[in-house]
């Protein structure tokens, strides 16, 4: 699918967040590539989209969509075509707006809603290049916090701007004057009635917005970090941003620190398979600037994953680094070729792993995950516990792997490895 334009990705922040994109993101994305449908799913996952759509039934965030879309309510028609399709698992909601853009574009009858969507992303547009005229607009273009999210004075005032519909009303800043840079020149007395961002404003939200992170504890939030369904519709070998994933200890992408940008963006989907056997299917990722994997419970109704759901009793997170047993009973050098944990990492490092197939086939009630190495020289084998993390894996050769699963009765399985 071809990457998305600048002015696709307009239309998917008006649809999910009701404002225009802002410039440095825009730019980003615009430079990287991205689908649409990936953009998408990746709206979905932003604490920003929860603070909007959190508690909202599936009808309402379809309806949402077309309000900020077409400046309209959903007709029922329509609305019961959209709801139903998520309910049935048909479609998921990041996707609904990217098809709704489609209807009102193509079909006939919609010259109402194309106009109006073309009007709202002309004007979008127009909003984000000014926005970028000025450092003191693009720092104001901003929202406070992004986890939790917290809206700036700035993104409320535009959000309610688009949502009042009239596009011929007086504009939030910066394109409220004729004045190129905002804010305009001091002179200009309007700069008293603007500066709504003071030090001392700022620092007052800074301090609530400290307070909402110490006092709102990790369960409180679990409930709220529901998470786009899109990798349902992932095709593998896809990269992806799991925004929320963290490892068993809570820490965001299993750094200790700020993960760097590279990291958050390179997972890579390579399948699901249900890594517990608890009847949940888990996607599963690798991530070869972290050296980790990922696996992630698909929620049954929404098709998206919890990622609070980290820790002891989830399946959702960054799973564990292990030491090789063999290491631990000094049969084999720690961070040598034969110890597994070391070499495991080194090949997720490498993109050097193909996800295979799972089962218990030694019938000790714990699921072994079975990876390739992508030139077949070799399969690692890893042992699950039932929480779904790891104890330990070991690679085999041909000829072991063979052995294996043929002694255990399971001979047609390898074909599925090799
Ligand atoms: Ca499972
Ligand atoms: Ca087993």
């Amino acid at each position: 699918m071809a990457n998305a334009t600048k002015t696709q990705l307009q239309e998917l922040y008006l649809a999910y967040f009701g404002r225009p994109g802002d410039p440095m993101g825009l730019d980003y994305w615009v430079g990287v590539g991205i689908t649409q449908r990936n953009f998408a799913c990746g709206i979905y996952e932003q604490y920003e989209y929860q603070y909007i759509f959190e508690n909202k039934s599936i009808a309402e965030q379809v309806n949402h969509l077309y309000k900020n879309l077409f400046c309209r309510d959903a007709d029922i028609q329509g609305l019961l075509y959209w709801t139903n399709k998520v309910y049935l698992g048909e479609l998921l909601l990041c996707n609904i707006a990217i098809d709704l853009v489609w209807a009102a574009r193509n079909n006939i009858g919609s010259e109402n809603d194309k106009k109006t969507l073309q009007e709202r992303v002309d004007w979008c547009n127009e909003y984000t290049n000014t926005v970028n005229m000025s450092t003191t607009s693009i720092a104001s273009y901003q929202p406070i916090s992004t986890d939790p999210w917290v809206d700036s004075d700035l993104f409320i005032e535009v959000k309610e701007f688009l949502a009042n519909c009239d596009l011929s009303a007086d504009p939030p800043p910066p394109l409220r004057r004729d004045c190129i840079y905002w804010p305009c020149p001091s002179e200009d007395p309007y700069v008293q009635q603007i500066a709504i961002y003071s030090e001392e404003e700022s620092l007052m939200k800074k301090a609530v917005n400290d307070y909402l992170i110490t006092e709102t504890d990790d369960i409180e939030l679990e409930s709220n970090d529901s998470i786009c369904g899109c990798q349902l519709n992932m095709t593998v070998g896809e990269m992806d941003v799991l925004t929320g994933i963290k490892d068993y200890d809570g820490n965001l992408h299993g750094f200790l620190g700020e993960a760097p940008s590279i990291v958050k963006s390179s997972y890579k989907y390579q399948g699901k398979l249900d890594v517990n056997n608890d009847g949940i299917t888990e996607a599963i990722y690798t991530n070869k600037e972290s050296g980790r994997w990922v696996t992630a419970s698909i929620d049954a109704i929404t098709g998206g994953f919890h990622y609070g759901k980290h820790g002891q009793g989830g399946t959702t997170r960054i799973v564990g680094i292990y030491e090789d047993p063999l290491v631990a009973a000094g049969l084999v050098e720690k961070n040598s070729d034969l110890d597994s944990s070391h070499t495991f990492i080194n090949d997720l490092k490498l993109d050097n792993l193909i996800l295979k197939t799972v089962g218990d086939y030694d019938g000790d009630n714990f699921q072994e995950v079975y990876w390739s190495k992508v030139d077949n020289t070799a399969y690692l084998r890893a042992v699950m516990h039932s929480d779904g993390n790891i104890q330990y894996a070991n690679y085999q050769n041909l000829d072991q792997m063979t052995d294996y699963l043929t002694s255990n009765g399971f001979a047609d399985t390898v074909a599925l490895i090799c």
